[in-house]
């Protein structure tokens, strides 16, 4: 069970963040609406958010998630890929410092960002991507190995981060789009594959006992709620203009 998270308000330039979404501007008002609805399930999750002021010098700062690993053993703060990013952990350093004994930290020439890791039971898997190269990834493994964790590398070729396309709900349901789909890697998983047309909402995420999903994607909603779960939508319009999902906008602990 989740306690705990960790969001960041919105920069004021959250417009100028990266992207490669070709879907326009984001409304920054609509956005601020759909961020607060956002920490109002996390609460309705039951978890206590941390909500931490925005930083204007870093566009991408609300998208929290990139900036570390965290478990009920330790913190690992990241070394983020894109430059424009650089930085953005550092407020986040001081504030996991509070929650945990055991802090360590991806050091360059590694790099990696908290999306491209996802955790499924005391297995991770770690992406390798324009954001988190091997030396990141490799010096990631090593950490976790210490503590009795097991992680495996997943080479990308097309989404942004790992859990742009990939998202375990718990009960061994694994849930896959695109690029992983085929991926042997998966395989001994139950398989919620992900139609084209819905592969944003395969960024999902389980929090206590719901299953968070971007709203508007039918068929994965009903796939999940098949399976019984209790499933949360959220709009996320504004949030997928600049790349980022649901899982990106909080560290859950
Ligand atoms: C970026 O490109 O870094 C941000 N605009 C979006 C980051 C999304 N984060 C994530 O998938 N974990």
């Amino acid at each position: 069970m989740f306690k705990h998270a960790i969001v960041r308000f919105l920069s004021k330039n959250f417009q100028y963040g990266l992207t490669n979404s070709k879907l326009g501007k984001p409304d920054y008002n609509k956005a601020l609406i759909q961020h607060s609805n956002y920490i109002k399930a996390l609460r309705n999750c039951g978890l206590k958010v941390l909500t931490l002021e925005t930083d204007d010098r870093f566009p991408d700062s609300t998208f929290v998630e990139d900036t570390a690993v965290i478990n009920e053993d330790l913190a690992i703060i990241a070394n983020l890929g894109a430059t424009s990013r650089k930085g953005e952990e550092i407020e986040i350093r001081k504030v996991l410092g509070n929650f945990y004994e055991n802090v360590e930290s991806i050091e360059k020439p590694g790099t990696l960002d908290g999306g491209d890791v996802l955790r499924v039971e005391d297995q991770y898997f770690i992406g390798i991507s324009k954001r988190t190269n091997k030396v990141g990834a490799s010096q990631l493994k090593e950490i976790l190995k210490k503590y009795g964790y097991t992680c495996l590398l997943v080479k990308l070729k097309e989404n942004l981060h790992l859990k742009t396309g990939l998202a375990y709900i718990g009960d061994q349901n694994l849930i896959i789009s695109g690029e992983f789909i085929d991926n042997p890697l998966f395989q001994d998983y139950n398989i919620i594959k992900v139609d084209k047309d819905e592969s944003y909402a395969a960024n999902c995420i389980r929090v206590n006992n719901n299953v968070l999903i971007a709203d508007g994607y039918e068929k994965l909603t009903n796939s999940i709620s098949s399976r019984g779960y209790e499933v949360l939508r959220l709009d996320m319009t504004e949030f997928r203009k600049m790349d980022g999902g649901l899982s990106c906008l909080s560290l859950r602990f």
